[in-house]
């Protein structure tokens, strides 16, 4: 593993997915990993889980963390190449990835998208900036179309509850109040529709289809009730579109997740990568029931970014 952005990088999932649940197990066992090592954070935008769950993945292997909160505790960065920099920007990307490659071992970026440019986000433009100007390994912690340590930590878990050796996981849209990024379900669908003991399937009102890179095999259903039949997992999670990009095509609150979709489904474990809008996107009921899995979910974050701090310091 040389950098951390998609399931590509991951190499083979299953070796990926034994060492996080041995490494969960074990979660101090390899602090010879990171001793004397530095990992660095950087965020462009918000962040709970992912900035203290690295954090944590950091100490547990034994290595520092820092965190830099970029335009908010830093100069104000230029992304533009060639600029002339003369207006509000401070600092150039190419000069302050460069400079913090300095400080540490493995870097941990945070960009989201614009959601009006569709070519720049999925080109990750930014991304593949960071890529060019950094001088260690950088790993995603979310970028313009990708969350891979949201999908990897989404995987763990279904794999250390899963009720036989063969499961249906559905993916589901949901309404909200503003629009957001694609990159939970793409990063989700990128992972599960390579997981080959998962019947995956992605349910969304029309004009929501995420991008077919992403979505390979998986069977779309746009009918949420016949989705939702006899799954044993089911993945909640708003996103705008992708086909009319960045808007919101529908607020139909039918599509929240309910006690009476969850009804339809094999006794099925609820999911959602948080932060979530209770009450808009899925109820109350359903995400305090016993079939709830949003904590051990968020907790196997710490195991997702350890495993792969791991294998980027090894
Ligand atoms: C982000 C997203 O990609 O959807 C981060 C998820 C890990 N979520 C939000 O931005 C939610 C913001 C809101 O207003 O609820």
């Amino acid at each position: 593993m040389k950098n951390f952005t998609s399931f590509a990088d991951a190499g083979d999932y299953k070796v990926l997915l034994n060492k996080a649940l041995e490494i969960k197990a074990n979660p101090y066992g390899y602090q010879h990993v990171g001793k004397n090592k530095t990992v660095g954070l950087i965020f462009f935008n918000p962040s709970l889980r992912t900035r203290l769950s690295s954090v944590k993945a950091a100490y547990n292997l034994g290595a520092q963390a820092w965190v830099l909160n970029a335009g908010a505790d830093s100069w104000t960065l230029e992304m533009a190449d060639g600029a002339v920099m003369n207006g509000g920007t401070q600092e150039h990307i190419k000069d302050a990835i460069a400079v913090m490659s300095q400080y540490c071992d493995v870097l941990g970026v945070r960009t989201f998208p614009t959601l009006t440019n569709r070519e720049e986000d999925y080109d990750e433009v930014v991304f593949n900036k960071i890529l060019r100007y950094a001088t260690v390994p950088v790993v995603s912690l979310e970028s313009a179309t990708l969350h891979p340590l949201q999908s990897f930590a989404d995987l763990i878990t279904v794999a250390e509850t899963k009720p036989t050796d063969r499961v249906k996981v559905v993916l589901t849209w949901a309404p909200h109040v503003r629009a957001l990024p694609q990159c939970v379900p793409n990063s989700f669908a990128d992972w599960f529709s390579e997981v080959d003991w998962v019947d995956f399937v992605i349910t969304h009102p029309q004009g929501y289809e995420l991008d077919k890179r992403f979505t390979k095999g998986a069977r779309i259903e746009y009918d949420q009730s016949k989705a939702f039949e006899g799954a044993d997992y089911i993945y909640a999670k708003n996103w705008s579109s992708y086909r009319d990009y960045g808007q919101i095509l529908s607020s139909n609150p039918s599509w929240m997740v309910d006690e009476r979709q969850m009804a339809l489904t094999n006794n099925g474990r609820f999911m959602h990568c948080l932060p979530v809008r209770r009450n808009v996107v899925v109820s109350d009921a359903v995400l305090d029931s016993p079939n709830s899995l949003i904590i051990q979910e968020a907790g196997n974050r710490v195991f997702s970014a350890q495993t792969v701090f791991h294998e980027l310091l090894k």
